[in-house]
């Protein structure tokens, strides 16, 4: 740790000069991160190695949270907070001639995950830190991240990732601690002493390499531990060059093959892909995470594995790490000997899960055939667990082919992940109300049925120190001087700032704050779109992954529609309006990418048209990311949380823009519910079909689109726009668009929910023209803010779930 400016700045420039052999006056600003970034680091070491020696010395329970993604985005602010060496670096910093904070945009973004999934990851990690939890990440340290987005021409175009081009500064290898993971081959079965061995032979391995990145508490001196796997080729591969008679191109290709499993992140946020690579990443990274986990508490706790459940969690984040499961059982079973009872109580113990949506396409279900030639003995104990289970089913439902058929774990020649999660864990969680519920009475109902005790709810939250303290110091200075600064320990006590909400010097304060954000917003638009916007215009943001459910189409038609009220009367009195977008498409789902496109093109139009006055701008900002949202969150008037009711597990975006000021204008979905119960339906912009209503016209299946787009002259001339001439690319472009509303009847009901979402800006407008109103909602959300804190969600998870506790 520094102890004064002077200490800072004399260790900064001496490390300057030894490693990069620069003087200060040569350094740049990528020169000063790399250097910082290391410095803070290893200030960081002595927590991260006493925090590590006090779990195991004291024997405490810990557990590990497996994904998939973890969207750290950059760290460098973060880390340097929660140290508590802020000021420390900033003034030192200036006094050296540079701008702290300029130095972290030199950051490259670790993009490893695809949107609220991985994000929420990493949220929860900066709070199980924060919080004094015992509890780490395990994932893949993914070559290429999330690909990053150019927009060309109004198309999406994907580049890749390349994140590790310079190291990470952040990282430390551990090659010590790698371990083998092993992948084909057969399993020969021996019986010794009246008990069957299982042997895997013929097998390729696989090296997985670990790389620890420190997880900073704020301010407490914890420091967890995110792990995360590299696959690497194993020395043995000696073996390989010389049996295949010394071929070399043969030799690196299977080295590359290799190295593939951790080369990059699937940019595929909810659908099912079925490559052989994504299993195998799946099996690479419970495997290494498993059987270092097993190493760790033979060697460190006791060597009583009955004992594992007491302390040791294993949490999988979503299906995606479910083969968890067997691979505890196998190690159990094969390499500890264990029987299967004893084998089976132990994993049913310590595995809990989390559900993150219920679209039937993200329900991950694996080919047979797939998982028997790729990792035979894990699919002989998947078949296992499911006979006995299936067996138990009979003995509850005789005769019921059927129902025993659909609740089997294996069925139609596929794995079905979900089941297997749920059998073999003992707690199940949906990320909001709503979304629980959804899971308990449809979904799932069946199991709840079966293990109602295992089915619990935990809504999602978001680290409100990245989220407030950090991307928006402004107000979170103006939040401290007003009701001090307990809530940044203690997030509820936002709520302290509710009797502020209608005092017109705290109002005019915030707007303040809330001007000067938009006007850096601003500054980036123009610079990265060549866009100048008003910043006395509503800055309307719905930014978020591309999905025909989260409905980006709805936005734009109504978008397309007080273009066509502004063009025939451009005299009219509205409110200036900027509407804002940014967000990935997959890159192989075609009818995201044309939602770009439209946007795009409707941007082209409705930006250099002079009779609108500048009354209206559609802005895309290209390449959305954790930092890009860090600099759109604090700028946002309204946040758009408008998906088709009963769709959107709970979202998390909506949380960062209420803690911010942003107003919701958003459907009765997810997470909006609990915050239109916190804020109260005054400070809201509530609109649409609710969740039983969508429900009830998918399965009466009553729902005409045509007859609204006949009946409604506004709906009928935004479709008919995308068939004629006036938007660059024509009817060719947007024809999918417009038959997936009109032959294929609308899936997501855009067109029923159009007027009521109409109707809901009508209100948005009217509402701003009436500024104290609109600082006292904007105040309102703010203070509910911190029931939305993932402290109170991790805490939730702590206690009701994995049983830990605080080190402190
Ligand atoms: C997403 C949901 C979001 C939710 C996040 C985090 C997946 C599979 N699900 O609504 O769509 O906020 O998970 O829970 O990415």
């Amino acid at each position: 740790m520094f102890c004064s400016i002077e200490d800072f700045k004399t260790t900064f420039k001496k490390r300057l000069e030894t490693k990069l052999s620069k003087s200060i006056n040569d350094a740049t600003n990528n020169d000063v991160y790399k250097t910082l970034g290391q410095l803070v680091r290893e200030n960081v070491s002595k927590n991260w190695i006493d925090t590590t020696t006090y779990y195991q010395e004291n024997k405490q329970k810990q557990v590990y949270y497996f994904s998939m993604e973890f969207l750290m985005g950059r760290l460098l602010q973060t880390n340097i907070e929660n140290s508590g060496q802020f000021l420390i670096i900033k003034e030192g910093l200036k006094e050296l001639g540079f701008n702290l904070e300029n130095i972290f945009e030199e950051e490259h973004d670790a993009g490893l995950g695809n949107g609220g999934l991985g994000r929420l990851a990493a949220c929860f990690l900066d709070s199980l830190a924060s919080l004094n939890l015992p509890g780490h990440g395990c994932g893949i340290r993914y070559k290429y991240g999330l690909f990053e987005q150019k927009i060309i021409n109004g198309y999406q175009v994907e580049l890749p990732d390349y994140w590790l081009q310079e190291s990470y500064v952040w990282e430390v290898r551990r090659p010590d601690r790698a371990v083998e993971v092993k992948f084909g081959g057969y399993v020969d079965m021996v019986e010794v002493d009246e008990k069957l061995q299982f042997h895997h032979k013929n097998y390729d391995t696989v090296l997985a390499v670990p790389y620890d990145v420190p997880v900073v508490g704020y301010q407490n001196e914890t420091v967890n531990t995110l792990r995360l796997w590299s696959a690497e080729s194993c020395r043995e591969d000696f073996n390989f060059f010389t049996s295949n008679k010394n071929d070399y191109y043969h030799f690196l290709q299977y080295k590359r093959s290799i190295e593939d499993i951790s080369g990059f992140l699937y940019p595929d946020d909810s659908t099912y892909d079925g490559k052989l690579l994504r299993l195998k990443q799946q099996y690479f990274l419970v495997s290494a995470g498993i059987q270092s986990i097993i190493k760790q508490f033979k060697a460190k706790y006791s060597a009583d594995l009955l004992q594992l459940p007491e302390k040791i969690g294993v949490h999988i984040n979503d299906t995606h790490p479910v083969l968890v499961i067997p691979e505890l059982m196998r190690i159990l079973l094969d390499e500890e000997g264990l029987s299967w009872e004893d084998a089976w109580r132990i994993t049913k113990r310590t595995v809990s899960f989390t559900n993150h949506t219920t679209l039937s396409e993200a329900l991950e279900k694996w080919p047979v055939t797939m998982v028997k030639e790729l990792l035979p003995r894990i699919f002989m104990i998947v078949e296992e667990i499911n006979e006995r289970y299936c067996r138990e089913l009979w003995d509850l439902y005789p005769y019921e082919w059927n129902k025993i058929s659909a609740l089997a774990i294996i069925g139609n020649g596929e794995i079905r992940m979900a089941h297997l999660a749920i059998v073999a864990s003992y707690s199940v969680n949906g990320v909001a109300k709503i979304h629980t519920e959804i899971l308990k009475t449809k979904e799932m109902k069946d199991f709840y049925k079966l293990y109602p005790q295992k089915f619990n709810n935990k809504t999602n939250g978001i680290t409100h120190r990245r989220w407030l303290l950090n991307v928006n110091p402004d107000l979170a200075s103006l939040i401290t001087e007003t009701i001090g600064n307990r809530w940044i320990a203690h997030p509820k006590e936002l709520t302290n700032l509710i009797k502020y909400s209608k005092d017109t010097a705290f109002q005019e304060k915030v707007a303040q704050v809330k001007r000067m954000n938009k006007e850096k917003l601003a500054r980036y638009i123009k610079e990265h779109n060549g866009i100048t916007v008003d910043t006395n215009s509503i800055f309307d943001v719905q930014v978020k992954r591309l999905h025909a459910y989260k409905r980006q189409l709805l936005n734009i038609f109504h978008i397309i529609h007080l273009y066509h009220i502004l063009s025939e009367n451009p005299n009219i009195d509205i409110t200036p309006r900027t509407f804002i977008f940014g967000g990935k498409a997959a890159p192989g789902y075609h009818f995201a990418k044309k939602i770009i496109k439209l946007i795009n093109a409707v941007a082209t139009v409705v930006n250099k048209d002079p009779r609108i006055q500048n009354k209206l701008k559609v802005v895309f900002l290209e390449n959305y990311s954790v930092s890009l949202a860090e600099k759109i969150m604090p700028a946002a008037d309204v946040s758009e949380q408008i998906s088709t009711a009963s769709k959107e597990a709970s979202g998390t975006g909506n949380m960062k823009f209420m803690m911010n000021g942003a107003i919701t204008l958003g459907t009765l979905d997810g997470a909006n519910i609990e915050i239109s119960e916190c804020v109260g339906n005054d400070n809201i912009f509530l609109f649409g079909l609710k969740a039983e209503e969508v429900l009830k016209l998918y399965s009466e299946k009553t729902y005409r689109a045509r007859d609204i787009y006949n009946i409604d002259f506004r709906i009928k001339k935004v479709l008919d726009e995308l068939m004629g001439n006036h938007l660059p690319g024509g009817e060719s472009e947007f024809k999918d668009i417009y038959y997936s509303i009109l032959s294929n009847n609308d899936e997501y009901f855009v067109l029923k929910d159009f007027d009521s979402y109409c109707e809901a800006h009508e209100l948005v407008d009217q509402t701003y023209r009436d500024q104290q109103k609109w600082l006292s909602m904007s105040i309102t959300n703010i203070a509910h803010s911190g029931k939305f804190s993932s402290d109170r969600t991790i805490q939730q998870y702590a206690t009701e779930i994995w049983g830990i506790r605080p080190r402190f």
